[in-house]
């Protein structure tokens, strides 16, 4: 990898790149599971059987992201520093439902998992921006139907956002980049194998410990990602040629 012009990259972030920016992550041992259960908060079942406590799982982390001491850090800040800088494209992935890389300043980004800052109407279909708290009486922006509001993130048995279109880029892709993911949850923990299908990729994990499926890739580098990501863009901009 190194053909300045041609190298396509694609990046794959989860809750351990936002860990140091305040946000708890998933499975670590302060993480969100060891404090709520899953099939409690996050899936369709969950919500069709007890709404009120999904709102308040979702009102809670809301308030917590938009706090003003979480603010993007080094490794969001590195990502948005590849994209502007490298000439192939970048497409980042990201698992998180939060709003860091986008305040870190990157553009060409995909949300699978959904956004924790938007609320889908059941009743309309329409897609709105949501930085207050959801309640069974919150009105939909368009149609004003009350309790058929959603936060727009996609639960455990729901088919993540944009699939084909991630992975066209997995598949085309010159380098892949898995980031602060313990690669449990898929379709997301597969990736790193539509890029191996291809043959021509290289792939990098940085974690700050192997993940479930640290062996699939050619690259590991461990250490916590406000360190080891911006290290990593430096050295891959700075490469000869
Ligand atoms: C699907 C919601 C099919 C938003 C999330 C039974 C029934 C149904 C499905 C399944 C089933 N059994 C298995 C499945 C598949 C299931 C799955 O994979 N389950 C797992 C548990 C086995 N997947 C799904 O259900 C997916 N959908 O399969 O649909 C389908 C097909 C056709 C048609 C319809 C349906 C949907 C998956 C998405 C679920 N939603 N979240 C929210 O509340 O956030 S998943 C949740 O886990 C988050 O989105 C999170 O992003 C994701 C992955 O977690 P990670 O981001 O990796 O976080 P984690 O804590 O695990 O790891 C953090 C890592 O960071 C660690 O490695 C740690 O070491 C590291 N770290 C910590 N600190 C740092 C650090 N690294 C660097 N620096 C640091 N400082």
């Amino acid at each position: 990898m190194g053909q300045r012009s041609a190298g396509r990259i694609v990046i794959l972030t989860g809750a351990g790149i936002s860990k140091e920016s305040g946000l708890d992550t998933f499975r670590d041992a302060d993480g969100i599971w060891a404090r709520v259960r899953l099939e409690d908060v996050a899936t369709p079942e969950a919500f069709a059987r007890d709404p009120a406590t999904v709102h308040a799982f979702y009102n809670a982390r809301r308030q917590g992201l938009l706090a003003e001491s979480v603010q993007p850090n080094p490794a969001h800040l590195a990502l948005a520093r590849l994209e502007a800088e490298w000439p192939g494209e970048v497409l980042l992935v990201t698992q998180n439902i939060d709003d860091l890389h986008e305040r870190a300043g990157s553009r060409n980004l995909i949300h699978m998992h959904g956004e924790i800052l938007k609320g889908r109407c059941l009743a309309c279909g329409a897609v709105s921006a949501w930085r207050e708290d959801m309640t069974l009486e919150s009105r939909c922006r368009r149609c004003e139907a009350a309790g058929y509001l959603r936060v727009d993130v996609v639960w455990f048995g729901e088919l993540p956002y944009q699939m084909e279109r991630i992975y066209a880029a997995l598949e085309a892709c010159d380098l892949f980049v898995s980031i602060g993911t313990s690669g449990v949850v898929y379709p997301a923990a597969g990736f790193v194998e539509a890029v191996r299908s291809s043959g021509r990729a290289h792939s990098v994990e940085l974690n700050l410990e192997p993940s479930d499926r640290h062996s699939a890739f050619a690259e590991r580098i461990y250490g916590p990602a406000s360190e080891v990501v911006p290290s990593f863009v430096e050295r891959f901009l700075s490469e000869p040629g």
